[in-house]
């Protein structure tokens, strides 16, 4: 039994696209909390976070959108995620876009921190979100998180993030779509880039359980950053940034599968799922539904097969 921390978070400074506002409230419509309650977890619902006064805030690339908004919400979300963790539960952050893991990752690092254990992070998204604000074109800090968390330079703005990850700790998984100046600051990296490529070739499950087995072994705490858009737009067309060739159905299954096995993970992220560009709910009860496969829920329960 896990205790589930609802946080609703909901983010649209990150990208320009109206509509990942609502996605906190399209999670609530989809039975999120009932998903997990069945399943015999503990859930709590926090309400939405909001947003006090903006802090005042520049940066040299006058292309980045709304930092202010941005700062204060990583400030919000660091405080919010380390306070549940420290409360024993498990925070899952129902976003919003994808610049909330500024603030969500910040948060399970200072508390990985204070326990003294390593944070590991897992990725899945199309995108890398390794720009900093000094490079990113777009000007969209929803494609930032991965090299804040990374600890590159560049976030002047920003506050120092807690014990920065080593790039050993990092696992981009399902990417096809890498910018130019993060496709040159990865090479530079030792991050391990599971694009579409190296899962066609080797599968969905044997690079996610070596990395599985990595946390498993440092007694590592890992914090899941779901985008929706790691998912095939077929299935999932809710989202302002959707890039073909994603995952299928049953390979985020089965990925949400292998994770529950794992008992490995200790936050959870859902983030730009944009419920106005949605179909009948579909990609909101899709995300449900792998929160669901995530928190136990099988198709057949058959004794768990060893791990590793
Ligand atoms: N996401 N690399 C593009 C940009 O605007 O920087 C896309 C970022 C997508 C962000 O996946 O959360
Ligand atoms: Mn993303
Ligand atoms: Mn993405
Ligand atoms: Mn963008």
């Amino acid at each position: 039994m896990t205790q589930t921390i609802l946080i609703g978070a909901p983010i649209d400074s990150g990208q320009r696209r109206p509509g990942c506002l609502m996605g906190p409230a399209a999670y609530r419509v989809a039975g999120l909390a009932q998903a997990i309650g069945d399943l015999g977890h503990g859930v709590t619902d926090w309400g939405d976070l909001s947003l006090g006064d903006l802090p005042a805030a520049a940066c040299p690339n006058p292309a980045v959108d709304q930092l202010p908004a941005t700062l204060g919400w990583t400030e919000r979300l660091r405080e919010t995620v380390e306070d549940a963790l420290a409360q024993g539960g498990m925070p899952i952050i129902l976003g919003g876009d994808h610049s909330l893991a500024l603030g969500s990752v910040a948060g399970a690092a200072a508390h990985a921190r204070r326990l003294g254990r390593p944070l590991f992070l897992l990725w899945l998204d199309a995108h890398s979100d390794f720009h900093t604000p000094l490079t990113t074109t777009s000007g969209n800090l929803h494609g930032t998180p991965v090299a804040y968390i990374a600890g590159r330079e560049g976030f002047d703005a920003f506050p120092p993030f807690p014990a920065p990850l080593p790039a050993s700790h990092i696992c981009l998984y399902g990417i096809r779509s890498v910018d130019p100046a993060e496709h040159e600051a990865l090479l530079r990296h030792d991050i391990a880039i599971n694009d579409m490529r190296v899962l066609d070739e080797q599968g969905i499950v044997a690079p996610l359980r070596a990395f599985l087995a990595k946390v498993r072994e440092a007694g590592g705490l890992l914090h899941v950053s779901l985008d929706v858009d790691f998912l095939d737009p077929s299935i999932a067309p809710a989202v302002g940034t959707t890039v073909p060739g994603g995952t299928t159905f049953r390979e985020a299954h089965l990925v949400m599968e292998l994770l529950h096995e794992s008992g490995l993970v200790t936050s959870l992220d859902l983030v730009e799922l944009n419920p106005f560009l949605d179909e009948r709910g579909r990609t909101a009860r899709l995300m449900v539904d792998l929160v669901g496969s995530l928190m136990g829920k099988k198709v057949f329960d058959r004794p768990t097969r060893s791990f590793t």
